[in-house]
């Protein structure tokens, strides 16, 4: 009687290491150890056994049955973890599906202010510009001292500089203006020196219809033997037309700039007749071709730095210039 249990239960330890599922596990399970079991049965027999043996049998008896147990224990685990990687596998998601015929495909653009300054890329590298980039967290040397910006220039408090807190007292600060970029220029290589040098700027204005407090500009840099504001002003003349067209013109009213001397500034005129200014220009201070080890003697410049966004402002007529930062999709799908 126990060895027809434990050959019924070496079995059972064999089917239950192949079943396929969890219903064949529970199906050894009644057939081996439930209330109708073999294991009930041979339970009931003991009693039918000599006192002598019957301890003997019954530990043999619930040996069997304790490894029935274990081997149903390790098939249900087995399965189960089949099962959870086959629900894994049938719940992936593909997001390579593609929509539906139907739905019609929108495809993305660029913002208009990306495109404004690829454009302003494309037509200074035509004028055989190359592309400069500098840090948006500069120092006080590159943001304002090298520019020939002393600490004590009122001129430091036109800038509405962003400070980060790091290092000494305002020592780091958010770019607020693309004019550093001329100065890691010079510093790293001589001239001649033709750089448009694009990218993000900073001050604490509030935003206005004509403001932002996160803009961009582009700063341009001409380091040549006998380079004069009429090089200056043709540049400028030759970038607007290529830009806005033959209609627009350009005109340069006496401004001030601590880094350039001569200065000006520049506009440009609008179908109605009126001016609009766009940036600053001037040629290069010799005090800034000093800071950067160039012999002013030898080498002139002239540099211009303006607002891309106001550019796009004024090429595509938007009434105001929040509408660049509101992410409203109906309105930048129109550029
Ligand atoms: C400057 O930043 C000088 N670095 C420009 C320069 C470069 C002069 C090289 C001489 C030689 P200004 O602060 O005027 O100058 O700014 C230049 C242009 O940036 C402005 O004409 C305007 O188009 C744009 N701008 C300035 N502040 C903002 C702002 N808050 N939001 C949008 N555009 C701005």
């Amino acid at each position: 009687m126990i060895e027809g249990y434990e050959q019924a239960a070496a079995r059972a330890e064999e089917r239950l290491a192949a079943a396929a599922d969890l219903g064949a596990v529970s199906g050894i399970e009644r057939e081996l150890l439930g209330r109708r079991s073999l294991f009930a049965d041979a339970k009931r027999r003991l009693g039918d056994l000599d006192p002598g043996d019957r301890a003997e049998a019954g530990r043999r008896l619930n040996g069997a049955r304790a490894r029935v147990e274990a081997a149903a224990a390790a098939a249900r685990e087995r399965l189960a973890a089949a099962d959870r990687d086959d629900r894994h596998a049938a719940e992936r998601l593909d997001l390579t599906e593609r929509l539906p015929q139907t739905v019609p495909l929108r495809r993305g653009r660029l913002h208009p202010v990306t495109q404004a300054r690829d454009r302003l890329e494309d037509v200074f590298v035509g004028m055989g510009y190359t592309v400069a980039e500098g840090p948006e967290v500069e120092s006080a040397w590159y943001n304002f001292e090298a520019l020939n910006i002393p600490d004590w220039h009122p001129a430091r408090s036109s800038f509405d500089t962003i400070f980060v807190d790091l290092g000494e007292p305002e020592e780091v600060m958010l770019r607020a203006h693309t004019s550093p970029v001329q100065i890691r220029v010079m510093e790293g290589r001589k001239p001649p020196v033709y750089i448009v040098a694009p990218g993000r700027t900073f001050r604490s204005d509030t935003a206005d219809a004509t403001h932002l407090p996160a803009f961009n500009q582009i700063e341009g840099l001409a380091v040549d033997r006998n380079i004069t504001m009429g090089d200056l002003a043709g540049t400028i003349d030759e970038f607007v037309r290529a830009f806005f067209g033959r209609e627009v013109k350009s005109r340069l009213r006496p401004s001030y700039f601590p880094f350039t001397e001569p200065s000006a500034e520049f506009d440009i005129s609008r179908p109605d007749g009126s001016w609009l200014e766009l940036g600053g220009c001037g040629m290069v201070h010799p005090n800034v071709l000093r800071n950067c080890g160039i012999d002013p003697e030898q080498w002139q410049g002239f540099a211009f730095g303006f607002g891309i966004d106001r550019l796009a402002v004024m090429r595509h007529e938007i009434d105001d210039i929040r509408e660049f930062v509101n992410n409203d999709t109906r309105f930048l799908s129109q550029f």
